[in-house]
C-alpha cells in the first residue's frame, strides 16, 4: 500500500486492453475525459434494455465473480432482483487485502468513473437505490479518486434522484475498512458497515436474500463490476467469445516477486502461466509460483503450461483466486515464507470459531518448530499439520479458516518444502 499510484504493466492504452483500456490514458479526475473515452455508453444501453435484459446480458456473457470464488454474477443479480423484501442494496467489495492482490487499486486509481458507472448499472439491474463502496483503509489514493468521482457524478446528474433523466435513483456511500483482512469476507463486511464487529455470518442465508441490514444484497468485487461495461457495450456474445467457454472475458493478474516487471497485467482467460510470466520476465532461478495469494497454492516451475482459467487451475489442483501470481526464486527460504503465511492467518482470524481460532495457532506453532530445526520436519509435525488443516478446511465458518492450510499443504505436497 502507500500513497503512490500503481499502474497497469502493459503500455497505457495498448491495443487489446479492455478492463485497463482507460487506466493511465484518461485523467482520473475528469468526468468529461471519461465520457470522451466511451464513459456512460454502457449505462445508456442498460437504460434502453431495462433491468431484466441487463441481467440476461450479464448471464449470457458468462461473467464469473473476480474476487476469487467465481460465482456467476448473473445468477447473483437475478436472485437479488427477485426478492420480495425491500430495500435491495448493492455493495462493492473494494477491501482488496489478499496478499499479492492490487488489481482493484489500479482500476479505482486509474479509471474511477468506470466503477461509478458499473455500480450504477448493477444497482439498476438488482433494484437498489443505495450502494456502498467498502474501500480498503490502506488505499488513500483510491479513496481520493473515488470520492472525487462520486461527487462529480452526483453534481452532473449521474448519481442522485433522477439519473440521466431516466427516473432511476441511486447513490453511493464510501465506507473505509480499518485494516482487517476478514472484513473482505462479504458478511463480515456487512457487519462492519452496520457498526458491529467484523465477524462473518453463517451462510446460508446468502446475501442475495439476507445481506446488508438483513435485506437482499448484491455484493460484487470491483473487477467483476467493471466487466459489466464491456459486456453492455460489445454485447454478451462478443464478450463470451473472449477467454474460454467456462471462463469468459478478460482477467487482471497481479504479478509480483521474482520477476523483472511486476505489476497488473490484463490477459484473456486461457493464457498459460508461462505466457503471463513471459511478459513479466521471470527470474532464472524460479523455485515456485504462488497462485491465488495466501489462500491459494504453490505450483512448480515445470507446471507453467497451466491455463489461467478457473477450470484449468482447478483441474491442476490449485486455484486462480483473485489473480495473484507471486514468483519465488531459490533465494527465498520456503520455511520462512510458509511461517509468514501462517502468521498472517493467525493474526487475521477473527477468532469467532474454534477450528480457525485454534487451528491457525497450532499451524503456526508447528511451522515454528520446523523452522527452528532449519526446515527439517519431523513426521509428527507433518501429521499434525494435516490433521489441523483438514479440521480448519472442513469446519471453519468462512473462507479464511477454510483456506488457511492451502498454501502450506501445497508446499508440502507439490514442492516437497520440508524434505
Ligand atoms: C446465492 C447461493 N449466492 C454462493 C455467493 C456468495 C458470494 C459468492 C461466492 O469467497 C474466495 C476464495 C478465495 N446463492 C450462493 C451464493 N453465493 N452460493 O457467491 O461465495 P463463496 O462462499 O464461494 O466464497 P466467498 O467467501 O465469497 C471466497 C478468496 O475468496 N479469498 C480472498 C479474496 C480476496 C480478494 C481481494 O483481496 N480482492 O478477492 C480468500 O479466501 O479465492 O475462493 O458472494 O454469497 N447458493
Ligand atoms: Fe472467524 Fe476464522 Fe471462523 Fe472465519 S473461519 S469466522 S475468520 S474464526
Amino acid at each position: 500500500s502507500g500513497d503512490s499510484g500503481v499502474q497497469g504493466r502493459q503500455p497505457a492504452g495498448a491495443p487489446g486492453l479492455i478492463l485497463l483500456r482507460r487506466a493511465g490514458v484518461v485523467d482520473p479526475g475528469s468526468l468529461d475525459d471519461y465520457r470522451a473515452h466511451g464513459g456512460y455508453v454502457a449505462l445508456r444501453r442498460a437504460f434502453a434494455l431495462g433491468p431484466a435484459e441487463v441481467i440476461r446480458e450479464v448471464t449470457d456473457a458468462g461473467l464469473l465473480g473476480r474476487g476469487g470464488a467465481a460465482f456467476p454474477t448473473g445468477r447473483k443479480w437475478q436472485a437479488t432482483a427477485s426478492q420480495p423484501d425491500h430495500p435491495h442494496y448493492l455493495v462493492c467489495n473494494a477491501d482488496e487485502s489478499e496478499p499479492g492482490t492490487f488489481k482493484d487499486r489500479v482500476l479505482m486509481e486509474g479509471d474511477p468513473y468506470a466503477l461509478v458507472e458499473s455500480m450504477t448499472i448493477a444497482a439498476y439491474a438488482v433494484g437498489a437505490s443505495h450502494g456502498y463502496l467498502y474501500l480498503r483503509g490502506e488505499y488513500p489514493q483510491a479513496l481520493r479518486t473515488m470520492e472525487h468521482a462520486i461527487t462529480q457524478a452526483r453534481a452532473r446528474g449521474l448519481l442522485g434522484d433522477d439519473i440521466l433523466g431516466q427516473g432511476f435513483a441511486f447513490d453511493i456511500e464510501i465506507r473505509r475498512g480499518a485494516g482487517a483482512y476478514i472484513c473482505g469476507e462479504e458478511t463480515a463486511l456487512f457487519n462492519s458497515i452496520e457498526g458491529y464487529r467484523g465477524e462473518p455470518r453463517a451462510k446460508p442465508p446468502f446475501p442475495v436474500e439476507k445481506g446488508l441490514f438483513g435485506k437482499p444484497t448484491a455484493a460484487n468485487n470491483v473487477e467483476t463490476l467493471v466487466n459489466v461495461l464491456p459486456i453492455l457495450t460489445m454485447g454478451a456474445q462478443a464478450y463470451a467469445a473472449i477467454g474460454t467457454p467456462k471462463s469468459t472475458g478478460p482477467k487482471l493478474f497481479c504479478v509480483s516477486g521474482a520477476v523483472a516487471r511486476p505489476g497488473v497485467y490484463e490477459l484473456p482467460f486461457g493464457a498459460t502461466l508461462g505466457d503471463l510470466l513471459g511478459l513479466a520476465g521471470p527470474a532464472d532461478n524460479l523455485r515456485a509460483i504462488l497462485l491465488g495469494g495466501a489462500a491459494g497454492g504453490f505450483v512448480r516451475p515445470d507446471e507453467l503450461d497451466i491455463p489461467l482459467t478457473f477450470e484449468g487451475t482447478r483441474d491442476a489442483g490449485t486455484t486462480l483466486g483473485s489473480g495473484v501470481v507471486l514468483a519465488i526464486d531459490d533465494s527465498v527460504p520456503l520455511p520462512r515464507l510458509l511461517l509468514r503465511v501462517a502468521e498472517f492467518f493467525r493474526d487475521e482470524s477473527c477468532g469467532q470459531c474454534v477450528p480457525c481460532r485454534v487451528g491457525t495457532v497450532r499451524q503456526e506453532e508447528a511451522l515454528h518448530r520446523i523452522a527452528d530445526r532449519t526446515g527439517a520436519a519431523a513426521a509428527d509435525d507433518i501429521a499434525l499439520l494435516r490433521d489441523v488443516g483438514q479440521a480448519m478446511r472442513d469446519a471453519s465458518i468462512c473462507g479464511l479458516g477454510q483456506t488457511a492450510w492451502n498454501a502450506v499443504e501445497s508446499a508440502i505436497d507439490r514442492l516437497g518444502a520440508y524434505e
